[in-house]
């Protein structure tokens, strides 16, 4: 069985974009592959973070993977700070990275830009994803294409310490959504849907209430052309609604469009807003229950324990081809 290893940081607001682009295709693969989800919140104190809120949201997520069907029986669910292993070869990958190739990364340009002074964790943030999934021999890591970058850069660390040292770590590949792997913000479709936005409209949080999920939709910027037709370049936001109609319903976004022939951008909002409410109605009642009860620390218990018997033999193994330690 293949394994599959992908991460979610603990930063509040999971949105649509996020379920649609990574989450969704998590639930999917665990029946056919040995999946392996982590909570990433190394990751998150990139950027300042307050303690408390921190832990919080690590607990959010990790009832959110279970609300969203991803069972613990079948899955590992665990949190990166429990393994140390990932700070651990994160460091040993840093001694194989190029910084010219970290201060490339798009997302570095962007959450860097304007900074005074800028932290040495948001240059080497790619280097620990890459040893996130190093770290247990991944073949694929679904996420959404905003990821791209990284995994690229995670495929060129591994190759380049198998081709310098002997073979070392499994070449994983990136795993993206045909429709849903890049959700663009509801008023403003050109740029990202995202968890920092100020404006709580531009997203639809996977916990919103049907109220929020209507006015959100409803809201959403379209264009003065009233065709409802797939065209990113010319209609951008129509098409982002688009896409996140035929991602939830998983109806291809041609049969959308022609269920929708001749129909006006307020009957289309208003079927959008019913199919959202319909698939995160069940999510926001599962995520209640579990985030209350006692199972959830057992869970992440037993999945830190399970992650940490596959990364000590990688360890193992990475240790011994950079001749680290002493026997
Ligand atoms: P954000 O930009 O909203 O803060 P993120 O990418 O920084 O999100 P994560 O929570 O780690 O942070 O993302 C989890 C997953 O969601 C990743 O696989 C990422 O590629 C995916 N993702 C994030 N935003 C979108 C989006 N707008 N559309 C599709 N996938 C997305
Ligand atoms: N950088 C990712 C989160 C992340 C991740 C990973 C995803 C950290 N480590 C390993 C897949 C595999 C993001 O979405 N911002």
């Amino acid at each position: 069985m293949k394994r599959v290893f992908s991460g979610v940081q603990p930063t509040g607001n999971i949105h649509i974009g996020n379920y649609l682009g990574a989450l969704k295709q998590f639930v999917d693969l665990q029946e056919d592959h040995e999946c392996i989800y982590c909570i990433v919140d190394e990751h998150a104190i990139t950027v300042p973070q307050d303690p408390k809120e921190l832990r919080k949201h690590v607990l959010d997520v990790a009832a959110l993977y279970m609300a969203i069907g991803i069972d613990p029986r079948k899955s590992i669910i665990f949190v990166q700070s429990s393994v140390s292993g990932h700070a651990e070869l994160g460091w040993i990958l840093c001694c194989n990275s190029y910084t010219g190739e970290l201060t490339r990364m798009t997302q570095f340009k962007a959450k860097s830009g304007g900074q005074e002074s800028v932290g040495t964790g948001l240059l080497t943030y790619p280097v620990l994803m890459a040893a996130d999934i190093l770290l247990y021999d991944t073949d694929v890591v679904p996420v959404g294409n905003d990821q791209k970058q990284h995994i690229e850069l995670t495929r060129d660390i591994a190759i380049r310490v198998n081709n310098k040292y002997g073979e070392t770590f499994v070449v994983p590949e990136g795993r993206f959504m045909k429709a849903g792997a890049r959700v663009m913000a509801l008023d403003d479709p050109t740029s990202k849907m995202s968890k920092s936005s100020p404006n709580n409209h531009s997203r639809i949080s996977l916990l919103d209430e049907d109220s929020k999920i209507k006015k959100s939709i409803m809201r959403a910027t379209t264009d003065s052309d009233g065709e409802i037709r797939f065209d990113p370049e010319n209609k951008p936001g129509v098409s982002n609604l688009l896409s996140i109609y035929s991602a939830f319903s998983g109806t291809a976004i041609e049969d959308v469009e022609a269920d929708f022939r001749g129909k006006g951008y307020g009957d289309f909002k208003k079927a959008l807003v019913e199919l959202t409410k319909e698939a995160l109605a069940p999510i926001r009642q599962n995520f209640n229950e579990i985030r209350e009860s006692e199972e959830l620390i057992r869970v992440l218990d037993e999945g830190a324990e399970k992650a940490d018997a596959i990364a000590q033999k990688t360890l193992k193994r990475v240790r011994d081809t950079f001749g680290l330690g002493y026997r």
